[in-house]
């Protein structure tokens, strides 16, 4: 176990001793991890709270909002937006950018979320988590817009979630390996207690929503087919299978236990390249993942280094143990 040192205290360290974060984005992932902290009090409440069920609204992925969606995202914008680190914000729950009103002192980081990722497992009691992801704005002065968020995830400066379970953890990376910190709420500060996480190259236990199979592309029918063989199949061992439906608690599996996460395109909606969001869900699960000596790709190429044209745009997802995922992209090319 780690030492028990305060979120604070590491991030200072990674700010003095290794240089690697300024003060101002050292400052923004404190504020991050204190809305997140206001979410998990929120979730906590459930039925207790009135913030269970639908608000009867849709986001721009036309998919219904949950209360606790619309929660999470203004406790996000709110607890973001006065302190000057940021010039803008981008979320799943938005369509457009959110621009630091002229009040407040404008900053040159950009953060991107999903403020409440796996809502549908809610009102069920099943984790559900925030992930969030920072870039720096581009060099030149002018006035932000959505070009500035459109930057590959090999250009993120920090990434995270925070995972609403039976602990609430947050998990970060600022190019300098994975921590994750779990809140004491006695304290009610966050606390490191893993560093230095590591993926293990090897697993036997994959993730995919198996209900989709008949939707799948040959790659992957034959990659699932293969595990559910197990040992009397070209694989020669027996494979596990979990799918929780909530990519946060699916990814905290695998950076603690090791695995393999799909969600691949599928004919369902043939001209969607996948279901899940390139810039707020798979960049920072990417990033997490390749920071913990793991693999992420779309079946073809390196998930950081999409170009990406659209702020909400889609993306195929194989992430975890990286002979695993090493596989599965191996047979997407013919092999
Ligand atoms: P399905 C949650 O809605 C989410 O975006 C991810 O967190 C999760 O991995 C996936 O969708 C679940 O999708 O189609 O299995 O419900």
């Amino acid at each position: 176990m780690a030492q028990k040192i305060s979120l604070t205290r590491y991030l200072v360290e990674q700010q003095r001793v290794d240089g690697l974060i300024p003060a101002q984005l050292r400052l923004l992932l404190e504020v991050v991890a204190r809305a997140c902290k206001s979410i998990s009090q929120a979730v906590n409440k459930g039925a207790l709270g009135g913030v269970l069920g639908s608000a009867d609204s849709e986001n721009v992925q036309g998919e219904v909002q949950k209360k606790l969606d619309i929660i999470a995202n203004e406790v996000l914008i709110e607890a973001n937006e006065w302190g000057g680190h940021l010039a803008a914000m981008a979320s799943e729950e938005m369509d457009a950018i959110y621009v630091v009103p002229n009040r407040y002192p404008k900053g040159e980081y950009l953060l991107l979320f999903d403020p409440l990722d796996g809502s549908s497992n809610i009102d069920v009691n099943v984790s559900i988590g925030t992930i969030f992801s920072v870039l720096k704005m581009p060099e030149d002065d002018r006035g932000v817009d959505e070009g500035d968020f459109l930057q590959a995830g090999s250009r993120q400066v920090a990434a995270g979630y925070c995972v609403y379970g039976p602990q609430t953890t947050l998990v970060l990376t600022v190019g300098d390996g994975v921590a994750m910190f779990t809140l004491d709420r006695e304290q009610g500060s966050f606390v490191l207690t893993e560093e230095n996480v590591r993926i293990p190259e090897d697993t036997r236990e994959f993730a995919i929503n198996m209900s989709n199979m008949r939707h799948w592309d040959a790659p992957v029918k034959r990659y699932v087919a293969e595990c559910l063989e197990g040992v009397e199949g070209p694989r020669g061992k027996d494979f596990n299978m979990r799918w929780i439906a909530s990519m946060v608690a699916d990814v905290h599996r695998i950076l603690t236990r090791g695995g393999i996460f799909m969600y691949p395109w599928d004919k369902r909606e043939p001209n969607k390249p996948g279901k899940l969001r390139l810039m707020y869900e798979a960049n920072p699960m990417a990033w997490l993942v390749e920071q913990a000596g793991g693999a992420a790709t779309n079946g073809k190429q390196r998930i950081l280094d999409i170009q990406p044209s659209k702020l909400h745009e889609r993306v195929s997802v194989i992430l975890g143990s990286k002979n695993e995922v090493e596989r599965v992209t191996s047979y997407h090319s013919g092999i």
